[in-house]
């Protein structure tokens, strides 16, 4: 629609066409309102019924809450509408009936359950602080895009179709390719490490990865997007910093640029975290759960930490935290081993207190020691031919990490369910829509 003004556009004194749904209709006796919504807002329509074309009167309050319009009309200042401005409608055209028996109701006034939102997520979208969700989430892609470039990183794209999994065989979606077994790609890791030791030195990705989670947790997904970096010449304390700065990014991006969204969540005091993030060994970390007093038993070295002595340290630390120096044996094949200490790796974790958002690491970059790592991790080289071999041709230091980027948006705004941070949830029992 060329002359289409949006609601938060309109202007007193001036005719516009404005567009959207009927999000409600009062009718007062001889004066009634459609109060219309779109994208920017609501605007109320006004209906004088003594004064006006009865079918314009008959078509504008006629209409079912949700259905489609168009109006065009003159704009006033009222102080009594809600926006101060109301319009006087000249024309009322109906684009798109709504049925009457709505499964949702997006005004709000009516709570719904979350499968009943997952599945009429169109009408969920429509309420402004559901819609908020995903305007943060896109301006924390867009800042962290912003923030790649300022550190000279290239976006690529990777296959999701691949030979082999790279984080643990069990979490693995099979498919049929072309009478072939072959698997949803878990993780772009394998590739964006072949991408260090190409021209492009430094890369980023932001996509979907698959795991076949079997449990249904509220911080788990069977489809997630992933924000995942790697770069040559760095190790495990740079890729640290990059993440770090990443995740201040983030959060910079959306105090600056979403008030309003900010202001329908309930935030009136959001603020990027600006102090560095405290860098715990594992070893640190374990001992400071165990002084919690929170676990019923102590953990001892070579334990993972246990949802239960996450949030026991999360509550602790208070904060964004990086737990580094993991135990070998708890960290992939791809991680590198202190060459002093093999028991030790140079994995690490960031953390968020109420869970992990990013898992990352110095990599394993010499060809004999990577070769090792598979087999010890019970792993057959061969079938990984198509990496390790690239390895023998000059593969430089590397360091990267990954974030989920569910996570991130659940943690930074509080929301209870990582469904709440993705348009169309992919779990257990849910693949449609
Ligand atoms: P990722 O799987 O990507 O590494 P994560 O946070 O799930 O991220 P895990 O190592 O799988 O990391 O699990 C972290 C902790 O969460 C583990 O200690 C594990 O006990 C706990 N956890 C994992 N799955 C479940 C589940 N289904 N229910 C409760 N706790 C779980
Ligand atoms: P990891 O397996 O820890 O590491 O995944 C990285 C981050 O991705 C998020 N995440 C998930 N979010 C929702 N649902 C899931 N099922 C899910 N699985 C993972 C978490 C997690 O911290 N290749 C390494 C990264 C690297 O070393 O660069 C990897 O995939 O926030």
């Amino acid at each position: 629609m060329e002359n289409r003004t949006h609601a938060a556009d309109v202007a007193a004194g001036e005719t516009a066409t404005v567009a959207g749904w009927v999000h409600e209709i009062r009718d007062l006796g001889g004066i009634a309102f459609l109060i219309l919504r779109d994208k920017t807002g609501k605007l109320q329509i006004k209906f004088e019924k003594d004064e006006m074309d009865d079918d314009l009167v008959e078509t504008g309050l006629g209409v079912h809450r949700e259905s489609v319009v168009a109006v065009t009309g003159a704009v006033e200042e009222e102080p009594r509408a809600p926006t101060g401005l109301e319009m006087v409608p000249d024309s009322v055209d109906v684009l798109a009936e709504a049925d009457p028996e709505l499964p949702l109701d997006p005004s709000g006034k009516v709570d719904a359950e979350l499968p009943t939102r997952l599945n009429n997520r169109t009408l969920d979208l429509r309420k402004p602080e559901v819609k908020a969700i995903f305007e943060i989430r896109a301006e924390i892609l867009r800042s962290v895009r912003e923030y790649f470039r300022s550190v000279g990183s290239t976006e690529i794209n990777t296959p999701k179709i691949v030979a082999t999994g790279t984080e643990g065989g069990t979490e693995l979606f099979p498919i049929t390719y072309f009478g072939k077994e072959a698997f949803m790609n878990q993780s772009p890791q394998l590739f964006k490490q072949l991408m260090v030791g190409s021209g492009l030195e430094r890369v980023f990705e932001i996509g979907p990865i698959f795991r076949a989670e079997e449990h249904n947790t509220p911080r788990h997904l069977n489809e997630a997007t992933m924000i995942d970096f790697e770069s040559a010449f760095v190790d495990h304390h740079e890729a640290m910093d990059v993440c770090e700065g990443t995740l201040k990014a983030a959060y910079e991006g959306v105090a600056e640029n979403c008030q309003e969204q900010l202001e329908l969540l309930g935030y009136d005091d959001f603020e990027a975290p600006s102090d560095d993030f405290p860098r715990l060994t594992y070893e640190e970390a374990i001992e400071r759960i165990n002084a919690t007093g929170e676990l019923d038993t102590q953990l001892v070295w070579g334990d993972d930490l246990s949802t239960e002595a996450e949030k026991a340290l999360g509550d602790d630390v208070g904060g964004h935290y990086f737990i580094t120096d993991w135990p070998s044996e708890i960290k992939p094949f791809y991680i590198q081993d202190y060459d002093d200490d093999p028991q030790l790796s140079k994995g690490f974790d960031l953390m968020h207190p109420r869970m992990e958002l990013v898992s990352g690491g110095q990599r394993e970059h010499r060809y004999d020691e990577l070769v090792a790592g598979f087999e010890q991790q019970g792993l057959d080289p061969e079938q990984f031919d198509y990496y390790t071999r690239m390895f023998k041709y000059g593969m430089p230091p590397h360091a990267g990490w990954a974030y989920g980027v569910e996570r991130l948006v659940m943690t930074m705004l509080d929301l209870d369910n990582i469904r709440e941070a993705v348009l169309f949830p992919r779990d257990r029992q849910r693949l449609s829509p």
